[in-house]
Formats: C-alpha cells, sequence, structure tokens
C-alpha cells in the first residue's frame, strides 16, 4: 500500500479563527458602543474605499447558519473574539445585558453544532469612549479592562474554557500609534508608546487573573502574541545563534518581559529615558503563570551571522521575494517552525498553539459555485509540513487555527483583502466555500497533509 505522509499527534487541535469587530456587523445594534474602528473607519482616507465595520459579514444576524456550516466542514475548534463595546458600550460603567444576552445566544449555538469555543478577550475594538480617556496610553484602561475580563468570565465561564487575554499587543500598541496604520492612528511619543505596552501587558495579567479567579474547572488562559518571527538564512549553528539573539532583541519587551517577571536590563537601556512607568506590584500580575501561548503566525525576519564579524543581521526582502496580496506577507512557511521553536528555547513554553495562520488575495470569483483558491490551499499545505517538522522535533505545538472562516473586514485593507477558506459575498451575504475550505476539511478530518 502507498504511504501516507505526516499524520499529527491524535490530540492535535484543528480550528478556524475570527474576531467580532471583523465579522459581526451590527456594530450599533443591540446596545453596542463604538469602538475606535468604528470611529477611525469613517476618518477619510484611514480605510481602503471607506469600508466600515458596520454590517462586515453579518454574522450578529446569521451565526446559526455559519455555525452549521462550520459544522458541515468538520470544524470544531473556533477562535473568536467578544466585543468590549458590546459588554460594556462606555467601556467601564454599567453593562449592557443585550450584550451579555447575545453571547449567551451564541455560545449556545455553537455548542449545539459540536464546536468548542477558543474566546479572545481583546481583539483591537477598544471602546471609543476609553481611547477618549487616554486609551492605550492612560493606565486607567487597564483598570477598565481587568471588570471587563471579570465580568465575561464571570457570564459565559460555564461554557467557555480557553481564553486567550490579548490579540496581537503589537497591532493595536504599535502599528496603531507608531506608524498609526490602525485606530485610532493617533501617534505618540517614544515614552507613551513604551507605556501602551506595559498597560497592554498589565491587561494580559488582568486577563490571566480572572480566569483563576472565576473561569471554574478546566479553565486554561494564555496570550496570543504576533512575536517578530526571526529565521535563520540558513540551518548552520552560526545563522540559527544569529536569529536567537534577533529575537530575543525583537520581543523583549513582550514575551521576554512576561515570561522573565521584569523588563530586561538590555530593553531598559535601550529606552533610555523614554522607559515605561511601572509600579511596584505590576509583575506580579503580568506574569502570573499561564497554561499555554498563542501565536498568530504569518511571516517572519531573516536573520544571518555576519560574513567578518560574525554579528547577527537583518537580511531585508528583495522586491520581488514571493508575497500574498497583502504587502507585509512574505511567503516564508519556515516561520512556523522557527517561531514555536525559538519561543519553546528562549521562554521554556511548554504548550503552544498557532492562533492564526493564512493568507490575504484579492478578487478570488466563483466561477460555476467554486472558487479555486490553489495559492491559498497551497499556502496553508506547505506551512503545515513546516509545523509539522517542528512537531516532529519536539517543539510542543499543540494545535493550530487558521485565519480565517470567512472573508471578512480586513481593517485598513476593508473587504478588498480576503482571507477566508469561505467565500463572502458582501452584496448578497452569500457564503461559498473555497476548494481551501474543503482542503481543510479533509486535513482536519484525517489529521495529516493531504
Ligand atoms: C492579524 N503585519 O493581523 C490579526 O490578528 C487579524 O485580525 C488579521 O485579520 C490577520 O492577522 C490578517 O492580517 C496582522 O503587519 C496585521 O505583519 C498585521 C501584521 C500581522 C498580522
Amino acid at each position: 500500500m502507498l504511504s501516507y505522509s505526516s499524520p499529527f499527534p491524535p490530540q492535535f487541535v484543528w480550528g478556524v479563527a475570527t474576531a467580532a469587530p471583523q465579522i459581526e456587523g451590527g456594530a450599533f445594534e443591540g446596545g453596542k458602543g463604538a469602538s475606535v474602528w468604528d470611529h477611525f473607519s469613517r476618518l477619510p482616507g484611514k480605510v481602503h474605499n471607506g469600508d466600515t465595520l458596520d454590517v462586515a459579514c453579518d454574522h450578529y444576524h446569521r451565526f446559526g447558519e455559519d455555525f452549521a456550516l462550520m459544522r458541515s466542514l468538520g470544524i470544531r475548534n473556533y477562535r473568536l473574539s467578544i466585543a468590549w463595546p458590546r459588554i460594556f458600550p462606555q467601556g467601564a460603567g454599567t453593562v449592557n445585558a443585550e450584550g451579555i444576552a447575545f453571547y449567551n445566544r451564541l455560545f449556545d449555538a455553537m455548542l449545539a453544532n459540536g464546536i468548542t469555543p477558543w474566546v479572545t478577550m481583546f481583539h483591537w475594538d477598544l471602546p471609543q469612549a476609553l481611547d477618549e480617556r487616554g486609551g492605550w496610553a492612560w493606565r486607567g484602561t487597564a483598570d477598565a479592562f481587568g471588570a471587563y475580563a471579570d465580568t465575561i468570565v464571570k457570564a459565559f465561564g460555564d461554557r467557555v474554557k480557553n481564553w486567550i487575554t490579548l490579540n496581537e499587543i503589537r497591532c493595536f500598541t504599535f502599528l496603531a500609534h507608531d506608524l498609526t496604520l490602525k485606530a485610532p492612528g493617533r501617534k505618540l511619543t517614544r515614552a507613551e508608546l513604551n507605556q501602551t505596552y506595559h498597560h497592554a501587558l498589565l491587561c494580559h495579567g488582568h486577563g490571566v487573573r480572572a480566569v483563576r479567579t472565576y473561569g471554574g474547572v478546566g479553565a486554561r488562559v494564555g496570550l496570543t502574541d504576533n512575536c517578530d518571527v526571526c529565521v535563520p538564512v540558513t540551518e548552520k549553528p552560526a545563522d540559527i545563534e544569529a536569529a536567537r539573539a534577533w529575537f530575543t532583541q525583537r520581543n523583549a519587551h513582550i514575551l521576554g518581559a512576561i515570561y522573565a517577571g521584569e523588563y530586561s536590563k538590555a530593553y531598559l537601556e535601550r529606552c533610555g529615558a523614554d522607559r515605561p512607568k511601572v509600579e511596584p506590584s505590576d509583575f506580579e500580575l503580568i506574569s502570573l503563570p499561564t497554561d499555554f501561548l498563542g501565536l498568530n503566525i504569518y511571516s517572519g525576519t531573516y536573520v544571518r551571522a555576519h560574513a567578518t564579524t560574525g554579528l547577527p543581521e537583518e537580511v531585508t526582502f528583495p522586491a520581488n521575494y514571493p508575497r500574498a496580496d497583502s504587502p507585509w506577507l512574505n511567503l516564508m512557511p519556515q516561520c512556523i517552525y522557527w517561531g514555536p521553536r525559538l519561543v519553546q528555547e528562549l521562554y521554556g513554553v511548554s504548550s503552544i498553539y498557532i492562533t492564526e495562520n493564512g493568507c490575504g488575495y484579492n478578487e478570488e470569483p466563483v466561477i460555476d459555485g467554486e472558487v479555486r483558491d490553489l495559492h491559498r490551499r497551497d499556502f496553508v499545505r506547505n506551512y503545515l509540513r513546516e509545523l509539522h517538522r517542528a512537531v516532529s522535533d519536539g517543539v510542543p505545538v499543540r494545535g493550530y487555527f487558521l485565519w480565517s472562516f470567512m472573508d471578512n473586514y480586513e481593517w485598513e485593507d476593508g473587504y478588498q483583502r480576503r482571507f477566508g477558506i469561505v467565500h463572502v459575498d458582501f452584496a448578497t451575504q452569500k457564503r461559498t466555500p473555497k476548494l481551501s475550505a474543503r482542503y481543510y476539511a479533509d486535513v482536519i478530518e484525517q489529521n495529516r497533509i493531504l
């Protein structure tokens, strides 16, 4: 008999991922308050085509049919997020009972379809009211997050056992407040920016504390980070060493700080006078033990040892390096090997989930009822081969969530940029599983690369 390739471990978790602001719509329904993205998307020139999140995939009204489709594809694990401004329209203060009722219906429908929820507490939709009080530069935002985390864990902890505190700290701090690509798009000073990272770390700590206090039996919690994955140009020891050193530096302010329980001397020296203000017990909260680390892995940075000095150096991408339509998404499957491996070696993480991986392309036409996205099928297969290599080498990766279940609101790129394995016609809201969805359904069913 022909031998089949690459089985994954028996308990390996296969899933798909989305986020509330990107799919729900109902942006001003059910008592929801405005988020920074509701505001930012209306500023001229910020989002491709002026697209807003108002309707998105209309998941707010169609979650029943979406879960039925997930189930029909054999998807048993679903990473989603809760919209903070649906629970606290003003970010703090009064709870919106309609928001709680909505997620009660949603989780019940998910469980009725045999789908296990993996819930991100915060996926970038900061309540606009908190931004107006200082947002991520303001320490009060972390206190408000603590109350929000307590509320949702108490409300849903009977049905939700897998919690993710924050999604991609870099995106709502650095990309939002330095490059100003993401909401609120307000440029901050270096010192203020360092403070946004610190406040995000405090939120993570509050999320862990909330799950430990109110999560009940079997509750687990971790962060999802988009670490800067440093990939050695060759797998010679000198290049691997260079990648490790570069990784340590690039991730010092987030993973380094969380796992060491302090900011490293090297990091504080680099910050100089702009170092974050830290209160005495902050790191007790920030470094509370977690159960796993989530990694969103799309691309990375190539690093090598300099030919003569041996010092680590970044090798920047040439213009014609292959990439997806997202300009930052270089196709380098090795990043899903080196990311988890370096995280395990540097921080001793014993349980890792790939909480996102996928690719964004424009214009994927439905022809005769089918979207032939062989490019996405190839992407997933190539990355899974490198992930499988990591698992075979003993790197403790326990699961993989494909971004995304369906085409959705791709932030500043609007609806043009499609990441789904299910096609969404935004004029009619019709869902059409792409070729990649059929492929992934087979992978899940057989627990191996096909
Ligand atoms: C992630 N980069 O964002 C987010 O978690 C998702 O909400 C998003 O839709 C998805 O990836 C696709 O973009 C990223 O510039 C945004 O390297 C930017 C980068 C990486 C991830």
